[in-house]
């Protein structure tokens, strides 16, 4: 197959900068004019910085529209932010996150046909088509995961099992007897499954798409590995759509935004200006097209650096880069900036014994603060002698400091002691009270 037939819209996705740049700035001026018009938060925000609709002439005059932060979405809990009747609203979806209380988002129907329309985007890249049969174990209901993938994959007329995660040998069942393609589902809960899983010979199992949460290149490969499947990264977030903001392709360099339906912007935190291309900085989109609660310059507070160039699979569209983790998810250790997925991927180099279940502990002891690493290894290992475990150990510890560079304790620890989350893995536990 041609990489042309591999792109389901491929005005959109392939096309010019210039073309891209006017239609969006179309998209801005008519948002701009609606959420001005339509929601009292905007029209007070856009009057305190002394902007009006009509200052809004082009993509390029983005820079000049107020940010918007979760705490908005939190003090305009649950509709406040509305931008059309509540008769035009036919669903709504949102996120409990790790903390507070639930963000909730307004969809209209063209808010519910754009967003099958990016996910069926994604399923394309990742070479699904009609004849695929899409195993979906996100779960159903709020979260955007699981309903995300079924109007995806009813987008390009693949056959969905609707699964929700839980009970793993039905799931291994259902794939088997149903004939699964794809699989859909949180990375940790792969991981989860993977060794259960010894049947994947017999299945017809050949790509897994896997976002909702911070993972890495590591990971993709030891999925790989065993599973013998292709793995896609889908990103997203219920505030802006839910999952298919971003995907990879099968270049697998970088995370193709939906560029004509989302605006992303990558900032410096502190000082909100650009870092320009390649560089690291927190996430912000605008929802170009959005209906029911269009946002502008949405702070998502995920890490990540982006890339305009054209990528070698046709697509014009910008590439993020693997995301790194949140603002919120870095620690700050004794002075030194520590993220999760950094501890996954020196544990994942590893091989062997050590498996990515692992959990951080931070608390402050005598004004210091210290940082426990659990980590569950092969249970064999606790039947072998002391001496082997205690040096597993010491390796797991040098291995750790050198990639975070300050020193951790270890725990080395039976299969399934960590407790798992129902939905996104948590990783990290601070006692500190900071
Ligand atoms: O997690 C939507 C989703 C569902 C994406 C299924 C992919 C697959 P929320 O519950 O609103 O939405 O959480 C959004 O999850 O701001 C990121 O911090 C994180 N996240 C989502 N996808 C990825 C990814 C869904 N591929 C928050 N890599 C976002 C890293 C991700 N982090």
């Amino acid at each position: 197959m041609s990489v042309k037939e591999m792109i389901l819209d491929s005005k959109h996705e392939c096309m010019s900068r210039d073309e891209m740049a006017a239609l969006q700035g179309e998209r801005l001026v008519d948002l701009v004019n609606r959420v001005y018009n339509n929601v009292p938060f905007y029209t007070k925000k856009m009057k305190e910085l002394g902007v009006e609709p009509g200052d809004i002439k082009g993509i390029e005059d983005i820079v000049k529209l107020p940010f918007t932060t979760k705490e908005d979405l939190r003090n305009n809990y649950p509709f406040g932010l509305r931008a059309v009747p509540q008769s035009e609203i036919v669903r709504v979806q949102g996120t409990s996150g790790t903390t507070g209380k639930l963000t909730i988002v307004p969809y209209t129907q063209k808010d519910i046909d754009v967003w099958a329309e990016c996910v069926g985007r994604c399923m394309t890249m990742a070479g699904l088509t009609k004849e695929d049969v899409i195993h979906v174990c996100y779960g159903y209901g709020l979260f955007t995961g699981g309903l995300g993938m079924d109007f995806g994959a009813r987008r390009i007329g693949a056959m969905t099992v609707p699964m929700s995660a839980g009970n793993t040998q039905r799931q291994i069942m259902c794939m088997e007897d149903f004939g699964a393609t794809a699989l859909t589902c949180t990375p940790s809960y792969l991981a989860e499954t993977i060794t259960e899983m010894g049947k994947v010979d017999d299945m017809k199992l050949k790509v897994g798409i896997h976002g909702a949460e911070p993972w890495t290149e590591e990971m993709r490969k030891k999925i790989k590995d065993i599973l013998h499947i292709e793995c896609f990264d889908i990103y997203g977030l219920c505030e802006i759509t839910g999952p298919g903001v971003a995907m990879d392709c099968k270049q697998h360099n970088g995370l193709h935004i939906n560029h004509d339906f989302f605006y992303p912007e990558v900032l410096d935190p502190v000082t909100n200006e650009s870092v320009g291309d390649n560089n690291l900085g927190e996430l912000v989109f605008t929802t170009l097209v959005k209906e029911g609660m269009p946002l502008l310059r949405y702070r998502t507070k995920d890490l990540t650096s982006i890339d305009h160039t054209t990528c070698e699979c046709g697509r014009t569209t910008p590439r993020i880069s693997k995301f790194k983790g949140r603002t919120d998810d870095m620690k700050v250790i004794r002075g030194v900036n520590v993220f999760p997925t950094q501890v996954e991927t020196a544990l994942l180099s590893m091989g062997g014994d050590i498996s990515n279940h692992y959990m951080m502990i931070v608390d402050r002891e005598n004004n210091t603060d210290k940082l426990t690493v659990m980590v569950e290894v092969n249970e064999n290992l606790f039947s072998d002698e002391i001496s082997k475990l205690n040096d597993l150990k010491k390796k797991v510890g040098a291995k750790l400091k050198h990639a975070l560079g300050i020193s951790a304790e270890i725990k080395l620890v039976e299969p399934k002691t960590i407790q798992r989350s129902e939905g996104k893995a948590v990783r990290v536990i601070d006692n500190r009270n900071l």
